[in-house]
């Protein structure tokens, strides 16, 4: 729909004041309120066919597909340049990149003033979670990209039926984005506008995400990392959930018992495959709920419940083959959106690790001629497939239920190429919630940063928590002292990711890692043997089943390895970690810590 004037509806007057608003101060041509038609999408896509920004892939190889080349230095993630902009300094805490409101505000003011000029204002409204579902919350997005568009209409439940849904006076968190990009009459346009100067900002007591200068993934995408994380880590604060950057998967035994798992990773470290593995082990089943963000409630009769916000995949495309991951591969083979993946001769896409032979001619995804002998990647690193999540062969059957599904336990782990054995358990609760702020990975393509560096990344939340990272661990703490302790999903740290001497991982992984998920099953049935260690209970000798499995007996020991010299020196680096927290680091994390400490001095 196509508006001249910026009349939303006469039964929105929040909606339409803000519009009104937005409208005034960022000058756009024309204003449209998404319906998330099916026509809709046809009709910008094509639009963005004409215009270069999309590349229409094969019909006969990828039906109603697209691809898209981002302006090179618009890739990933942009952390130096996103904010939590709480009133109180201390609100946003020492890990996030904080501003006073009213001064990011004018800075942000004469940044979208006249920034759609030439440009159609989009405003969707969208539902994070299921409609009606009531852990489920409405946002409405304003943006100048068509591209931001047709990803969120995969992304999120979006459209005239969330309009339908929002009453006169409902609250809904308002996210303006635009790519920064005005144009003046007559002015062509490029294929992917953007802005040099960044600014990914949420004021979390407003409830408000306001995006400038990228049109890439999450800077762009508002529902995912801004509103269901940021914003929404603070609402779950305020209300008593919790909005967790985890997938969401269900686990069935041969003898048909099933049970469900989320699993906190930071980018790029193996959500998405974890959430939809093909089981290597005879007679396990995986199913998919979700495979990057859970909101996650206790409900009456005090089990955990999870929903998956979103309703569609925004996956890292190189590594993803019919080997490492079938089921991501079948979802994406039609009604997908692919961003800086490359592109065959025979109009289809193309990335690094799709097929163990490349093949002989390629454009890469900055529009030049590949080849084999070609130094640079084909794909970008960070190059991400958008599929509705409904298209996955393993979507489990609740994963739409608004009720959620119940957790029975909840991973944490990193890429750590040394130190993390491939999984521990929590003795309880609290110790589990030391584990997950004790969290540090290597650094990824996945956001802008120096990859492979070593970090600190409690819960993989450091780039997605909105308000002070020491409260948050203390909202966990509480979480754990709301049910009781019986009722409450078991903790473990896992790390697919320890490499041997040669500096070769020395777990398969992929479809390998349902034989950890099988020891965890067995645990959390009460069943499973585990040895208690200072770092937590470990499978005991022949705890995980590695039947099939071609590994040598010293690969297996340093795969399990505990060294007490290496953990200590993690003791001390976790505790120059924390100091930064001072009054906000809840007491018994840093008790933890010290337990930790004397376990790893005085045991074997
Ligand atoms: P985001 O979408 O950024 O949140 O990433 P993610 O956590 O969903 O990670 P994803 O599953 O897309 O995996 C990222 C990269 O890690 C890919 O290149 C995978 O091939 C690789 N990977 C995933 N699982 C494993 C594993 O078990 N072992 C190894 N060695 N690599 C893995
Ligand atoms: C991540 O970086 O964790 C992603 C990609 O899932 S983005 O949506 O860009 O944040
Ligand atoms: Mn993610």
């Amino acid at each position: 729909m196509l508006y001249k004037t910026a009349e939303i509806s006469k039964k929105h007057p929040l909606l339409q004041s803000w519009v009104d608003q937005i409208v005034a101060l960022c000058q756009p041509d024309s204003v449209w309120l998404c319906d998330g038609s099916e026509e809709e999408f046809q009709f910008l896509a094509q639009q963005m066919v004409e215009n270069g920004t999309f590349i229409r892939l094969n019909p006969e190889k990828r039906p109603n597909s697209f691809l898209a080349r981002s302006d090179p230095a618009d890739v990933a993630r942009v952390e130096e340049r996103t904010f939590i902009c709480s009133i109180n300094k201390d609100d946003a805490g020492p890990t996030n990149n904080w501003r006073p409101p009213v001064e990011m505000k004018a800075t942000l003011h004469k940044l979208f003033d006249g920034c759609m000029k030439g440009r159609t204002l989009y405003v969707i409204p969208f539902s994070m979670g299921p409609l009606g579902s009531d852990i489920a919350h409405i946002g409405v997005q304003i943006t100048d990209s068509p591209y931001v568009v047709c990803n969120m209409r995969i992304m999120t439940r979006m459209g005239k039926q969330v309009l339908d849904l929002l009453k006169p006076d409902d609250f809904f968190v308002p996210c303006l984005h635009s790519v920064g990009k005005p144009l003046s009459p007559g002015q062509k346009d490029v294929a992917w506008p953007c802005n040099k100067e960044q600014y990914i900002v949420h004021f979390p007591e407003e409830r408000e995400i306001w995006s400038f200068g990228s049109g890439y993934g999450g800077n762009a995408l508002l529902g995912k990392k801004s509103f269901a994380l940021r914003i929404a880590s603070v609402m779950g604060r305020d209300e008593g959930w919790l909005a967790e950057h985890m997938l969401i998967l269900g686990i069935t035994n041969p003898n048909g018992e099933k049970k469900y798992i989320t699993a906190a990773f930071p980018s790029a470290c193996g959500k998405t495959n974890l959430a939809m593995l093909t089981p290597t082990l005879p007679g396990w089943k995986i199913e998919t709920v979700g495979d990057d963000i859970a909101w996650m409630k206790f409900s009456p009769d005090g089990s955990l419940r999870a929903i998956n916000p979103e309703a569609g995949f925004f996956g890292v495309a190189p590594g993803t083959s019919m080997i490492s991951n079938p089921n991501a591969m079948r979802s994406i083979e039609s009604n997908s959106i692919f961003t800086n993946v490359a592109l065959t001769d025979d109009g289809d896409v193309w990335w690094e690790g799709l097929t163990a032979q490349p093949p002989a001619h390629l454009i890469d995804w900055q529009g030049r001629d590949w080849t084999p002998a070609s130094k640079e990647k084909a794909a970008h690193p960070n190059s991400r497939f958008t599929a509705p999540a409904s298209q996955c062969p393993v979507i489990d059957k609740a994963w739409e239920d608004p009720a959620g599904v119940p957790i029975s336990a909840i991973l944490f782990g990193g890429r750590r190429s040394s130190v993390v054995p491939l999984v521990a358990e929590a003795f309880d609760w609290e110790h589990g919630v030391f584990m997950g702020s004790s969290v540090s990975s290597e650094m990824t393509a996945a956001a802008a940063g120096e990859i492979g560096k070593l970090r600190h990344d409690p819960f993989a939340m450091l780039p997605f928590c909105g308000y002070n990272m020491g409260d948050y661990f203390n909202h966990w703490l509480k979480m754990g002292t709301t049910v009781e302790s019986s009722k409450l999903p078991r903790i473990y740290y896992v790390n697919w990711f320890r490499k041997n001497g040669e500096g070769k991982w020395i777990w398969p992984g992929f479809g390998d890692n349902c034989r950890v998920l099988k020891w965890v099953f067995e645990r959390v049935s009460g069943k499973g043997e585990a040895e208690k260690k200072a770092i937590g209970y470990v499978p005991a000798h022949d705890g995980i089943d590695v039947t099939g499995l071609t590994m040598s007996h010293a690969d297996l020991d340093q795969l399990f390895e505990v060294n007490h010299n290496e953990w200590l020196h993690e003791v001390e680096e976790m505790e120059r970690y924390l100091a930064m927290f001072g009054k906000f680091l809840p007491k018994p994390i840093h008790n933890q810590l010290s337990k930790l400490r004397e376990r790893l001095q005085h045991d074997t």
